[in-house]
């Protein structure tokens, strides 16, 4: 049976929502990464970033969420546009923009935010500036069509959804009403059965709640190490 490595984190929860929507047997593992153990040997074998989601199909191992969720749906055909040139390239571009800007800018919005030790205001306006523009830019496609690709629902909808459900993380609650396209799209998939399923996933296994010490250094290596 596919093993699913993950945790409640965002990346991790895009590709429950694939596996549920899609209704595909699969194993949870969890992935703590508050305890750090992302870093064990066994792990590093499955993703060699240390980080959550990766999954072991058979012999298939795939870890990143963009990539483990054009894996899944070339798999099975399911969530994908219609296979076509044009539909092909909007549908990489779109899951490539969300993979490299939406998640990291946001990820580090949230960092500057609320975990570096020392308020930056330059880091933090830079990295929420992105953030929002990167929102912004979800937000104006889907002012023009209900979905991200195509005319369905697809992929490219899941991924965006993994990071655009927590926007208030890095924007603050306020931010939704600046995003009313993505909001529309986010409170159509929140609605979907599969997606309580997949949000749900987290409460079959514990967790370490604590963001102390050992947390901080399993997640924040730069912490132990100085580079610059
Ligand atoms: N590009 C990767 C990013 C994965 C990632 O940053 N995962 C986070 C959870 S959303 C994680 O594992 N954090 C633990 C850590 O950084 O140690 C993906 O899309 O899967």
């Amino acid at each position: 049976m596919l093993k699913f490595y993950y945790s409640a984190a965002p990346n991790p929860t895009k590709i429950a929502l694939f596996l549920e929507e899609a209704g595909l047997p699969y194993e949870p593992v969890p992935i703590d990464t508050r305890k750090g153990e992302q870093h064990k040997p066994d792990y590093l074998k499955v993703n060699p970033n240390a980080k959550v989601p990766a999954i072991v199909d058979g012999d298939v191992t795939v870890f990143d969420s963009t990539a483990i969720l054009l894996y899944l749906g070339e798999k099975t055909g399911k969530f994908m546009p219609a296979n076509q040139p044009k539909l092909r390239g909007e549908l990489l571009s779109w899951m490539l923009f969300v993979a490299s800007g939406v998640g990291p800018y946001g990820g580090q919005a949230v960092h500057f935010r609320a975990h570096a030790p020392e308020k930056i205001p330059y880091a933090i306006n830079r990295y929420m500036f992105e953030a929002q523009r990167h929102f912004g830019i979800l937000d104006a496609r889907l002012a023009k069509q209900k979905y991200m690709v195509g005319d369905t629902y697809t992929i490219a909808d899941m991924n965006v959804w993994g990071w655009a459900r927590l926007l208030h993380a890095p924007l603050g609650e306020d931010a939704w009403k600046k995003f009313p396209n993505l909001k529309r799209l986010v409170d159509e998939i929140n609605a979907r059965p599969a997606s309580a399923r997949a949000i749900a996933l987290k409460d079959r296994h514990t967790w370490k709640a604590e963001m102390d010490e050992e947390a901080r250094h399993a997640m924040f290596g730069h912490l132990k190490t100085q580079v610059a």
